[in-house]
């Protein structure tokens, strides 16, 4: 079995991220979705809303499992799941320049590949930090976002451990 694994932050999962999902789905057996949680990093959702929005807006997708990734190396994750390739989109040569040195590492310290999967144009410019920001400023993110999404950041409710 070609099991792959797309790593993100997913804080919140958007329409950019979930593009590239399918088309990884498409490309392997088995796509492990795995939600880092970083404990240097601030996030707007919590791990288990941030787990639930992927859950939900994936469920409909055959062949891709979404799991917490703890604190540790991703190589590591990948060797204990018998994970043969890392997933990411490109949005642009500088995504491209902050993740070849990550993926060299990866391969180096475990032999997992990374497979590069150019961003869907209509997409490109999104991140979840601007998806953010344009919702908290009021403006529209419908058509950036899946409807799970969509509710929490207009209802503007902290998370519960945060
Ligand atoms: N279109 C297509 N793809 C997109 C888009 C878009 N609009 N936006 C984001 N993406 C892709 C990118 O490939 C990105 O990597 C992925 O989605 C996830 O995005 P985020 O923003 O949720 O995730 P990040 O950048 O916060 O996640 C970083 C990781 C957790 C993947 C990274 O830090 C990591 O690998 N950490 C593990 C620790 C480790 O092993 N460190 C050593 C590395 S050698």
């Amino acid at each position: 079995m070609r099991r792959a694994v797309c790593p993100g932050s997913f804080d919140p999962i958007h329409n950019g991220h979930l593009e590239v999902i399918a088309r990884a789905a498409g490309l392997f057996d088995e796509v492990i979705v795995a939600i880092s949680t970083n404990y240097a990093k601030k996030y707007m959702f919590s791990l288990e809303e941030r787990l639930e929005m992927a859950r939900e807006t994936l469920a409909s997708l055959k062949g891709i499992v979404v799991e917490p990734v703890g604190a540790g190396l991703l190589a590591e994750y990948c060797r204990h799941r018998g994970v043969s390739a890392i997933v990411k989109g490109l949005r642009s040569s500088s995504d491209f320049d902050y993740e070849l040195p990550m993926a060299t590492m990866n391969r180096q310290l475990s032999g997992v590949e990374t497979v590069f999967l150019p961003a869907e144009a209509s997409y490109v410019h999104l991140s979840s930090t601007l998806i953010k920001e344009v919702a908290s400023l009021g403006g529209s993110v419908s058509d950036y976002v899946p409807r799970s999404v969509h509710r929490r950041l207009v209802s503007g409710e902290p998370s519960s451990d945060q």
